[in-house]
């Protein structure tokens, strides 16, 4: 039996702080409760759907039309990427389209190493070892979100890992929002192929968008004015961030989102990708932290 159904309804000594419960579909969810926050996350993908401050409306965006299945991605929050980003490539760079988009892991039920409470901060230890890498994913639930996701390879053999914390902010117009933080970096449009250079300007949303960033963007701020809030995201360990909006078109050929959804999320993802993807030696590890707080504008 999978160690997630044990977890339901079991009493882990944190009170309603954490508690694990049968979701409608079947798939066990982890409920985060506190003075300072409400939020939630699934074994499934070892995947954190819901964080939600005290006094704030949700940060992250959920799919209506999101599916909860096992072998099925979850549409939103914070789906974790690897070993490999987007289509599985092999060495002469053509698609293998047996493979699942963003790799093996989100679509895995992962196990939880151990969960504490303090100070009304909600710690969890998602794990999952996929063949001979042991990943980690220590998520904090607080007043911020936080999570490092530290991959080991335990494997003889060297492992090269694409991996990306793939998060969807909740925004109130994704055409009124502006991304600062990545001003001064060139990007690679995934949709023309083309390689612009730094426009020296926030990022803003007025079409499908989907650009690959590589360099530091240690501070990444998402500014809201619709919901009067800075979404900052903090992160350590990446040298990749990618930002994204379906806009009309390609949210009509998501069958799990919907096709009136667009204007209100935006994903900017926490990766290491391509040119900066994650080459492990044998026994050899790497660890990406993310930290996602909310100040009003
Ligand atoms: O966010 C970048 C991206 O690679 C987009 O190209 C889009 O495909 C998105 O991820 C969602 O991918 P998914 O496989 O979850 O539908």
């Amino acid at each position: 039996m999978n160690q997630g159904t044990s977890l339901v309804g079991k009493d882990l000594g944190l009170g309603n702080a954490l508690k694990f419960v049968e979701h409608e579909s079947g798939l066990v969810q982890g409920v985060v409760s506190t003075p300072r926050v409400q939020g939630s996350f699934f074994l499934l993908g070892g995947h954190v759907a819901e964080f939600q401050p005290a006094g704030q409306e949700p940060v992250l965006f959920l799919s209506e039309r999101a599916v909860f299945e096992e072998g099925k991605a979850i549409r939103g929050g914070i789906p974790v990427c690897l070993p490999w980003f987007g289509p599985k490539k092999n060495e002469a760079g053509e698609v293998d389209a047996n493979a699942p988009s963003h790799g093996l892991v989100r679509t895995e039920l992962w196990q939880v190493g151990s969960a504490t409470l303090e100070d009304d901060v909600v710690s969890v230890s998602l794990e999952y070892q996929l063949e001979g890498l042991q990943l980690k994913n220590l998520v904090r639930f607080g007043t911020e979100l936080s999570m490092s996701l530290s991959l080991l390879n335990e494997s003889e053999q060297p492992a090269e890992i694409e991996l990306a914390l793939h998060t969807y902010f909740k925004v109130g117009d994704v055409a009124s929002v502006k991304i600062q933080g990545l001003e001064q970096i060139g990007f690679l449009d995934q949709l023309s192929g083309q390689t612009w250079p730094a426009t020296g300007e926030a990022i803003e949303f007025s079409e499908e968008t989907d650009r690959i960033y590589h360099g530091d963007a240690s501070r990444v701020v998402l500014v809201d004015p619709e919901k009067a809030r800075r979404i900052k995201v903090d992160s350590q360990g990446s040298r990749s961030t990618v930002v994204w909006n379906p806009w009309i078109e390609k949210s009509k050929r998501m069958a799990d989102f919907g096709d009136h959804e667009y204007p209100e999320m935006c994903c900017i993802e926490t990766a290491n990708i391509r040119p900066n993807q994650v080459r492990l030696g044998p026994g050899e590890g790497t660890e990406v932290s993310l930290k996602i707080s909310v100040a009003p504008i």
